[in-house]
């Protein structure tokens, strides 16, 4: 049996001003995944459907790593989205995702437009450090994409003994940073607000645009040497810009140049 949360759903939907995403929300108190439940469910919950959960138990990154989704402290919420587009676009809403988030946060606080900074391809920095994440993943039907999940996770209210051990050094929060405790609600209603307006534009423009200058203006990487990771090998290149589909491209050591797409690498910021 779903266990519910505390989130007020009545004040959530006063803030919201969308048509799609946010029209279903599904509230849990606690859950493994909200993208694994978003996931399970994705037949039979409609396109632009929201779950949010307390807590995560298991709260997941990208290639299996965990994700610290301690009990009321952060949002951890999943899109679900159902797009007609071909399977090799869908990296791109993981850049829209990250435009919705740092719209959201400026939206609320000034502050955050000199502290944001965006890691290429999902991380949210505040300063030197992560303060959130996001995981896209989709499921297919033969070639075609039944689903998308967008999964936001972002560390509100955690003070440093929330986290665990050993991502203290690497991991802060809203909280941490400001000294501001912010309501939960205001901000996921503002990340569901741009989100839709971001997404529609992706759609129908059938690019980016608006999503990739947010993106490239608040780049954590753009014009900074980086180490690419990918399969236990490291490579030091020159992060020049963000291609039009969201990518990478760089400038390896002997000069080349090369655009990268998300999926299985890391970078790491020197
Ligand atoms: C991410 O992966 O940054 C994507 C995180 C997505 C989380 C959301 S929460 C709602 C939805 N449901 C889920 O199960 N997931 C999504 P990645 O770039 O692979 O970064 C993972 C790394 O971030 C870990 O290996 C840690 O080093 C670090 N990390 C883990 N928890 C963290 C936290 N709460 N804050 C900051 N860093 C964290």
């Amino acid at each position: 049996m779903e266990k519910h949360a505390e989130f007020s759903l009545v004040s959530l939907k006063k803030y919201i001003r969308t048509q799609k995403i946010g029209s279903n929300v599904i509230c849990l108190k606690t859950i493994d995944s909200t993208n694994s439940e978003a996931k399970r469910r994705s037949l039979e919950e409609a396109e632009g459907t929201v779950f949010l959960s307390e807590q995560q138990t298991a709260g997941r990154g990208r290639l299996g790593r965990e994700w610290a989704s301690p009990d009321g402290k952060g949002i951890w919420m999943s899109v679900l989205l159902k797009p007609a587009i071909s399977p090799d676009k869908i990296p791109q809403l993981t850049t829209v995702a990250a435009a919705a988030v740092s719209l959201a946060l400026e939206s609320i606080d000034t502050v955050f437009d000199t502290m944001l900074r965006i890691k290429w391809p999902n991380d949210i920095l505040l300063g030197a450090k992560k303060a959130g994440g996001i995981l896209t993943e989709m499921q297919m039907c033969g070639d075609i994409v039944q689903a998308v999940v967008i999964g936001i996770g972002l560390n509100v209210s955690l003070k440093e003994n929330d986290f665990p051990h050993q991502l203290r050094q690497q991991a802060t929060s809203l909280l941490l940073e400001t000294g501001v405790s912010y309501d939960r609600v205001i901000i996921i209603a503002q990340i569901i607000n741009f989100l839709e307006s971001l997404y529609q534009e992706f759609l129908t423009e059938g690019d980016l645009g608006r999503s990739l200058a947010i993106c490239r203006k608040r780049s954590a990487v753009i014009g900074r040497k980086v180490q690419l990771l990918h399969q236990g090998n490291k490579e030091e290149v020159e992060v020049l810009d963000l291609g039009c589909q969201g990518e990478l491209v760089v400038k390896h050591a002997d000069g080349t140049r090369s655009s990268i797409i998300s999926g299985e690498i890391s970078i790491r910021m020197e």
